[in-house]
């Protein structure tokens, strides 16, 4: 307790002399973060807050390195690309924050999973502050928990205020450990200033959750002494309470407690914060000789996603005609026999087989443990699937329809897609998103939503619109080591079918298909649309076209676009989503950048209408390009 506190007060030294840019202080709370780390093993994960430098030391992190991660050096755990605790390290068994606080708590569930499904025995730690508690990632992580007994022990740190709120605007019962109940889950309040009791109280629950799984909640009440960060203050708190809590510090509590029992006299006390100090200076100076963080553009994007060599798996066997649904069910089957611990998670996907009917006759196969149904809770879900990661787990979440994607949306932008990028964490994740419309399903269960993800760099996303290419294509997704959205659309499920091999093949991302070959005009789409291109040319036989099929959008197959281009002169791209902002308009710009001169004419987006989806078949297929497309072609043809 006194490493983490003595480094602070260095800290704050440096802060005012402007060496560090921002600190969260932890002064009053060290005895939270120290107490739990040191009651449990160090191959046991621990999930900290941005107050919980104590985790850090005694793990055993050598100072240069924390340091020189506050100062986004490149000895840091970061090189340079992210802040103060956000980081995680494999060595020490810690997993950092982002900066939502909630999201880490699913993430706790995953890793927990995994030592579950592995049974190795062990607990997972995760840290949250009262404040935190309020976002629904507490609650869904609380609950998967629970539902699935799994080993962890959730750690509360109510320490009074959330940045200035106070607790009574935070929550209405009286603990937070009450809520425990609500989950069907133990819980306790524990005295967070006082070292023995949270040691002895987590060694305790550690204990009884080795040998008999099961999730437990921890509050430890204790008061933050600083502001929520240096700069703000602690002006809205009030001065009885701060002095009240003045004597309870743990450290010095703690201290008066050694030498009344005469463990330790002046003279050892002196040494010790001689012997600290004495290090903590002795690696600041290593890193305030540590040169700026140096990189470059290939360096930086090199790391958005983890190397991946995709392995060809050619298709010997015989054909089968089979439906795009069935392709989609043949991959996951294949791949969850090829990887034994392969897990599929997603809302009525065991015994029932899923909405779709994709898992029908997995859990048979494979059992419950691998085939899970979750609670409705897409975030805790993805999190927890992020968790299986850490672990070394693959793992597929079923997404009941992509449009529900947005009660996850959190943790797919900002954790499974900036996890490599920030400490080299892959995400070996793929999330299925049966999408689409011209099914009658109206605004919410018809949206095609790719385009909130292409966005973000570090999401891979596929969307095949053939069942030959979603087979090879979802296989190479499992495969890959990133997160993979892999677009599936409902109106293609059950009318598309092909001849498609019964083995296990693999495809590669980033390769477009030619679906037809002509020198007059590109037609550019995928998924749906691309069979509404193919239904409109059929129309015209004498017309030359080049037709491409994307099939996956990130990466993105500019080779083929821009070699066709050159050649025709001229370029239309079909969307089923509405038009600004969509795939289209950045292939369109592509275009334009790169083939500027071999165009005859403007390129053309043709897309949905900038409406929600609507329900009535009418007014549906006047929202769907379907009829645009036709008249658009027509009039680029002529241009
Ligand atoms: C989703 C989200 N909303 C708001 C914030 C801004 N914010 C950062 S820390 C914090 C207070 C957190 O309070 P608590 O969980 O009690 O932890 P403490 O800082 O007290 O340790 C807030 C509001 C954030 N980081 N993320």
């Amino acid at each position: 307790m006194l490493k983490p506190r003595l480094i602070e007060e260095k800290m704050l030294v440096l802060l005012r002399q402007g060496k560090i840019s921002k600190w969260f202080s932890g002064i009053g709370q060290e005895a939270i973060a120290v107490g739990v780390t040191m009651a449990l093993k160090n191959d046991e994960y621990i999930l900290p807050m941005h107050r919980n430098l104590g985790v850090f030391t005694t793990r055993g992190i050598p100072l240069y390195r924390l340091f020189s991660q506050w100062q986004g050096k490149a000895s840091g755990f970061t090189n340079g690309r992210d802040r103060s605790f956000h980081f995680g390290t494999q060595q020490y068994n810690i997993v950092g924050m982002i900066s939502h606080l909630g999201p880490q708590l699913g993430v706790a569930d995953g890793i927990a999973l995994a030592s579950k499904l592995k049974q190795t025995d062990q607990v997972t730690a995760v840290f949250t502050g009262e404040g935190g508690t309020s976002e629904g990632d507490f609650h869904e992580a609380l609950n998967v928990a629970s539902v699935w007994q799994l080993p962890v022990i959730f750690c509360v740190e109510n320490n009074g205020y959330g940045l200035s709120t106070p607790t009574n605007e935070q929550y209405r019962c009286n603990n937070i450990a009450d809520r425990g109940a609500g989950y069907g889950m133990e819980s306790h309040i524990v005295d967070g200033n006082n070292i023995i009791e949270v040691y002895k109280t987590v060694k305790k629950v550690a204990d009884s959750i080795r040998k008999d799984p099961h999730p437990v909640l921890l509050e430890f009440k204790t008061f933050r002494m600083r502001g929520h960060e240096e700069a703000s203050g602690t002006k809205y708190v009030p001065a009885e309470l701060l002095e009240a809590w003045a004597k309870k510090d743990p450290v010095e509590n703690y201290l008066s407690f050694l030498r009344s029992e005469h463990i330790i006299d002046d003279a050892f006390d002196a040494k010790l914060k001689e012997d600290i100090n004495a290090e903590i200076n002795e690696h600041l100076e290593v890193v305030f000789n540590e040169e700026a963080i140096i990189s470059d553009e290939t360096n930086e994007l090199n790391d958005v996603f983890e190397p991946f060599v995709y392995q060809e798996v050619k298709n010997e066997s015989s054909l089968k005609e089979i439906r795009l649904v069935d392709a989609v069910s043949e991959a996951l089957k294949q791949s969850m026999e090829r990887y034994d611990d392969l897990v599929i998670m997603g809302q009525d996907i065991a015994a029932y087989g899923g909405v779709f009917k994709i898992t029908e006759g997995f859990v048979a196969q494979f059992g419950k443990e691998r085939v899970r149904n979750t609670p409705i809770c897409e975030s805790a879900i993805i999190e927890t699937a992020m968790g299986l990661s850490i672990a070394g787990i693959k793992s597929v979440v079923e997404l009941q329809f992509a449009d529900f994607i947005s009660s996850g949306f959190n943790p797919v932008v900002n954790y499974l897609a900036k996890s490599h990028y920030r400490w080299e964490q892959n995400a070996d994740v793929v999330l299925r998103m049966p999408c689409g419309g011209d099914v009658g399903a109206g605004p919410f269960h018809s949206q095609t939503n790719e385009a909130w993800f292409t966005k973000t760099p570090g999401l891979k996303v596929v969307y095949p619109a053939f069942p030959y290419d979603a087979k090879g294509l979802l296989a190479t997704a499992i495969n890959d080591p990133n997160p993979v959205l892999f677009f599936e659309h409902k109106a293609l499920y059950r009318s598309i079918r092909q001849e498609v091999p019964t083995d296990y093949y693999t495809l590669p991302f980033g390769k477009a298909s030619v679906l037809k070959e002509g020198n007059d005009i590109t037609v550019i789409s995928y998924g749906a649309a691309v069979h509404w291109a193919l239904e409109t040319l059929e129309k015209y036989p004498d017309m030359s076209v080049d037709m491409i099929d994307l099939r996956t959008l990130q990466p993105l197959d500019t080779e083929t676009i821009f070699n066709s281009v050159k050649r025709t002169g001229k370029a239309i791209i079909l969307q089923e989503d509405t038009l600004f902002g969509g795939v289209a308009s950045d292939i369109s710009a592509l275009i334009t950048e790169h083939c500027f001169e071999y165009l005859d004419a403007p390129v053309k987006r043709v897309a949905s209408l900038e409406t929600p989806v609507p329900f009535a078949k009418p007014l549906e297929s006047q929202f769907l390009p379907k009829d645009r497309f036709e008249t658009a072609l027509k009039a680029l043809l002529a241009y």
